[in-house]
């Protein structure tokens, strides 16, 4: 029994020395020291011996079972610790390696300025309104004193869909529709995108427009010009000079377009400004009568000033950009500037 029992060591010792692989460990523990493996079926055989002999040949087999134990423990521990180190091996991260380039998307330098022309109104309490792009006459041109015979309605400057129906030429429309809905006091602005069969380096079919007016009890024409001055030194430059000079309008009275100093050449004169110094910036007047009246609202009471803007235009001043069609051309090359 004795030599069995060591013979059973020397050859688990055998096996555990030269086994690959922690799948081929785990059988070989089961083999040896297993409920049904080769110690237990020695263990059996014990009551064949003498009970004097039985505490002599059970400690050995204890010992035994002990020893082939920390011999296969130490074999796994020896596995775990060499299957860790081979993942975080496999794992590791360079961390001088240069990162990945994520190409960042940018908003187009037409929104940028709207944004900013919206943001700096809404600064000084004005409301934004929308409204169709497809309009009729009446709201396009009638309300606006623009009569059947006046030239800004001719089919070369108007798309027409019908005899009645239209792309809106500007936003003013979006604000007859407001002035309509709602009472005074009011401070509108209506941004978005209006039409014009017009094409060449500072026209496009389709461009931005935000339009703005102010109708109160006792608007004055120093309210037009204390709010439009506080938006263009905010749009462009706090020490900006601008000026106003007189102009005409049908749907406003008295009217006027303001300039600002050429953002080119801070006013020497150059291309830009051809030679002036001055660039025209936005058109604006008090409200006209006519318009009150298509609004139902009482002329004698209310006054109100009213004003309208291209933002490309802005756009290519701010950009320094001398084609308007390349905002609508899309080349990423070209966006990716702004
Ligand atoms: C320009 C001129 C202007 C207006 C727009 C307006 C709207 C209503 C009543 C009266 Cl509902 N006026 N809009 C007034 C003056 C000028 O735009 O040169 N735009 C680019």
């Amino acid at each position: 029994m004795r030599d069995k029992l060591l013979q059973l060591e020397k050859a688990a010792f055998e096996e555990v020395a030269s086994v690959k692989g922690k799948e081929a460990v785990l059988e070989l523990k089961n083999k040896y020291l297993g409920r049904k493996g080769e110690l237990a079926a020695l263990t059996k055989e014990l009551g064949k011996f003498p009970p004097e002999e039985r505490p002599i040949i059970g400690e050995l087999i204890n010992r035994i079972r002990g020893s082939i134990e920390e011999r296969i423990q130490s074999l796994l521990t020896a596995l775990l610790q060499n299957e860790r180190e081979e993942k975080l091996k496999a794992e590791k991260i360079d961390v001088t390696l240069p990162g990945r380039y994520i190409p960042l998307g940018k908003r187009h330098p037409v929104t940028q300025v709207m944004d900013e022309v919206i943001r700096i109104f809404s600064g000084m309490g004005f409301e934004i309104a929308e409204g169709p792009e497809v309009e009729t006459d009446y709201y396009n041109f009638e309300a606006l004193n623009m009569p059947k015979d006046h030239p800004a309605r001719d089919m070369q400057d108007t798309f027409y869909i019908s005899a009645d129906a239209l792309l809106r030429t500007h936003t003013s429309p979006v604000q007859i529709r407001v002035m309509k809905e709602q009472k005074p006091p009011l401070r509108v602005i209506a941004p978005g995108k209006v039409y014009r069969r017009d094409s060449d380096v500072t026209h496009t079919p389709m461009f931005h427009q935000v339009e703005g007016f102010m109708v109160d009890e006792a608007i004055t024409f120093g309210d037009l010009k204390g709010v439009l001055s506080a938006f263009l030194h905010s749009l462009f430059r706090e020490d900006m000079a601008i000026r106003f000079r007189p102009s005409f309008f049908p749907f406003t009275e008295p009217s006027a377009e303001v300039d600002i100093q050429c953002v080119m050449c801070s006013g020497k004169g150059c291309r830009v400004c051809k030679g002036s110094g001055w660039l025209e910036i936005l058109g604006a007047g008090m409200i006209h009568p006519m318009v009150f009246k298509a609004v139902e609202y009482d002329a004698e009471k209310f006054t109100g000033f009213a004003f309208g803007l291209g933002i490309e235009r802005i756009a290519m001043l701010k950009f320094g950009i001398d084609d308007i069609r390349l905002f609508f051309e899309n080349d990423v090359r070209f966006l990716k500037q702004f």
